[in-house]
């Protein structure tokens, strides 16, 4: 009996998901699902009912089925019959909103603009198989759809995702496939962080120089190398047509592209640019990022005349009611000795220099509400107050910097680092920056923008909505790293932003991933994260837990990483060498997660002989070079500024030191951070005479099979590395 009821299922299994599937898996997921009785079979004859042939969610439609389908599909004007899918306009549906109804005759699309329309498509899409979206053709003869209706609308009106393509130049394939992956998911505002400290990114007719010369960085560069760029001419720009083009790309799927101009901090590329706009003073804190000269003056009358000229430009381009201008992060000691903008504290009766910031934001104000367009810009612009009611504030410092800007009355987006930034960690063992949280999936998912808010409903409705944030400094390397910070992250802020609060559960969410959505994001071509295992080693065992039951788990017992032909990880494995071991989820043969070790076993066995370190470098008063003598590997040591050629750092063994290899590692301990970006390695076996070893490559170089004990390790450095300072680390040895 038991054995029948088995085999039923597998055949009933295989039936049912041959035909149609009972759990729809959509995402983000709708208001209401009301499933129906029979199917809708998809078949040869089926067309496309609109009153306009030549709209473009019906184009749109049209192109995905026959990508997947063995038969062409027609759009018609016809009023639609029996096999076909209809367009209708219903004025009683909400803006962005749209009810899909699959009955056994046909299948309508109601909605009341273009943005339901095109989000109504790629409900649809969603019922197909997931290869739909990958341009492949499926060549389906016939395909059953379970009759359904989908009633389904936005919970806020902003679903925002902001891209940094300042530090990463993202060229327009590429920001263009971003637009696809975003309308899929119904997030309906793209961000675009257009200049920054390494790189200007919009052309501006007026000052070409901003493109020819600050869209660069390299060597010989106007900008400095940063993030890993090195001697190589970095960089790229939009041109205003391509930038219009991408615009319309955006808008035909329904996605609002907002334009930053990050002023008056975060500005190298500019103040490079133009060499007069800052106060000429000096200061020995860095910015943030580490830059210097970087600061707009606000005290001088002739600078806003060339904002005014570049906002101009830029509201001309962007159609978009809103220009950002930043606002964040802004060293105010250049203002602080700068006469010009003494004599405006002394004009307007200000006590701090800190309220010349508030004076700037509301001069900037004034300019981009002349041309037509509402300020935007990051929570630092309400700090002084006195902006005008339409002004947005994005809020990223806190959850509390929200509630500021809701309390003084300003609309605010809410993108707190804390949840939203998507260049964070997932976990420890992965790249990325940790500054503002670690930020696995759940914890993006767990995010509610009103959370920790008390606000009167007038209040709430201040709230826009929600946007995820990458800034890309760490996106350069390796290739496509972007998705794989972005996705699925995205997938959970698209499910804040659109779907109903109580209708959000994490389990559920999860499994439409596994189910589903996870094909549908690898035919779409995305290279996201694929969830490592979790393994620990107890009694003589490596437990594996998968990250979800489907997993395939693959491992390697020499330590290396596993491929898409290791062993698939199928049951218990006995061992006492736990420390070889390695395992990967693998989604297909060309995706897989992070190699994980167990959890619980110490991995490196590195040398740790006793150690000095002799340098003509000078550094900085807060760092202990004895550090380097500790083998640490979480302690680092800051020069106190940028290194020059001909300096040196030299770690002296007591006793040459037999070994296989010895990495030395610089830079941030975790990220490839300010570390030597031009210099070599030497090593000595008697302390006197010295063999050149490796260049350093992207601050990391190495010293393989050397022929007998190694006495000394000198980093030579031959040019200034990419940043203020530079940090050195302890070696490890093998
Ligand atoms: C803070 S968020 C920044 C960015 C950096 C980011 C890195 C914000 C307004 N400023 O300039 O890229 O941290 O996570």
């Amino acid at each position: 009996m038991k054995k029948g009821l088995v085999l039923l299922v597998l055949i009933f299994g295989n039936i049912i998901s041959g035909m149609a599937e009972t759990k729809l898996n959509i995402v983000p997921t709708p208001n209401k699902i009301v499933m129906g009785e029979g199917t809708f079979m998809v078949k040869r004859g089926l067309s496309i009912s609109t009153e306009d042939v030549r709209d473009f969610s019906a184009l749109y439609l049209q192109e995905k089925l026959n990508g997947a389908l063995d038969f062409p599909v027609q759009i018609t004007t016809a009023k639609g019959g029996k096999n076909t899918i209809i367009f209708i306009t219903d004025s009683t549906i909400p803006a962005e909103g749209y009810k899909l109804t699959v009955t056994p005759e046909n299948v309508t699309i109601a909605s009341s603009d273009m943005g339901g329309k095109y989000y109504g498509v790629q409900t649809l899409l969603q019922l197909f198989p997931a290869g739909i979206y990958s341009g492949a053709s499926l060549r389906l003869k016939e395909y059953p759809l379970e009759t359904v209706t989908i009633e389904d609308a936005p919970r806020f009106s902003y679903r925002g995702f902001m891209l940094d393509v300042s530090r990463t130049f993202f060229d327009l394939d590429y920001l263009r496939s971003y637009i696809d992956w975003m309308s899929a998911h119904k997030l309906n505002r793209l961000h675009l962080h257009l200049t920054d400290d390494n790189g200007w990114r919009i052309e501006i007719k007026k000052y070409p120089e901003l493109t020819t010369k600050g869209a660069w960085r390299g060597k010989d560069e106007l900008i400095p190398p940063t993030y890993l760029s090195g001697d190589e001419r970095y960089g790229g720009y939009y041109t205003q047509k391509e930038m219009k083009e991408l615009i319309k790309y955006a808008q035909e799927r329904n996605i609002m592209i907002i334009p930053e101009f990050d002023l008056p901090g975060h500005s190298l590329s500019s103040t490079k640019v133009f060499g007069n706009v800052t106060c000429g003073t000096s200061t020995d804190t860095p910015s943030a990022c580490g830059e210097f000269d970087n600061v707009w003056c606000v005290g001088k009358e002739s600078n806003y005349k060339i904002l005014e000229n570049i906002i101009k430009e830029l509201a001309s381009v962007f159609p978009c009611p809103y220009v950002n201008i930043g606002g964040d992060e802004v060293i105010f000691d250049y203002w602080r000795q700068c006469p010009d903008c003494q004599a405006v504290m002394e004009r307007e009766g200000f006590k701090d220099v800190e309220e010349l910031h508030g004076y700037f934001v509301r001069r900037m104000e004034k300019i981009i509400n002349k041309y037509g367009k509402v300020m935007m810009g990051w929570d630092d612009i309400q700090d002084f107050g006195g902006l005008n009611p339409t002004s947005t504030v994005v809020a990223w410092r806190s959850q509390s910097k929200g509630v500021e800007s809701i309390k003084k009355g300003q609309p605010t987006i809410m993108q707190a680092a804390q949840y939203l930034y998507v260049d964070m960690q997932y976990t420890p063992a992965e790249r990325g920056h940790s500054w503002a949280a670690i930020i696995p999936l759940d914890r993006i998912y767990s995010y509610d923008p009103l959370q920790d808010m008390e606000l009167t409903p007038e209040e709430e409705k201040l709230v826009l909505g929600v946007q995820a944030g990458l800034w890309t400094e760490l996106m350069q390397f390796p290739p496509r790293f972007s998705e794989y910070q972005v996705f699925p992250r995205l997938c959970a802020v698209a499910e804040t932003g659109w779907s109903a609060k109580e209708d959000k559960n994490y389990e559920d969410f999860h499994s439409r991933l596994v189910n589903k959505h996870y094909d549908r994001l690898y035919s779409m071509g995305i290279a996201f994260r694929v969830e490592p295992p979790k393994v620990v080693y107890e009694d003589s065992e490596l437990k594996v837990t998968l990250p979800y039951p489907s997993a395939v788990v693959r491992y390697t017992t020499d330590g290396t990483e596993p491929t898409s032909v290791s062993k698939v990880y199928s049951g218990k494995i006995i061992t006492n060498t736990p420390e070889d071991f390695r395992f990967s989820t693998f989604f297909s043969r060309d995706l897989h997660s992070i190699a994980v070790a167990a959890e619980n076993v110490t991995l490196h066995h590195y040398i740790t002989p006793k150690v000095k370190v002799e340098t003509d470098i000078p550094i900085w008063e807060k760092s202990k070079l004895e550090d380097l003598t500790t083998y640490n590997f979480n302690k680092r040591v800051r020069s106190k500024e940028r290194l020059q050629a001909g300096q040196t750092l030299t770690y002296i063994f007591d006793e040459p030191i037999e070994c296989n290899t010895i990495h030395i590692p610089t830079g941030y301990t975790n990220i490839p951070f300010y570390g030597v970006s031009n210099g070599y390695v030497e090593y000595s076996y008697d302390g006197v005479n010295f063999i050149k070893g490796e260049e350093f490559y992207r601050y990391h170089a190495y010293i393989r099979n050397p022929e007998k004990g190694v006495k000394a390790v000198r980093i030579v450095i031959t040019g200034p590395n990419d940043g203020y300072s530079c940090n050195f680390q302890n070696l490890k040895i093998e």
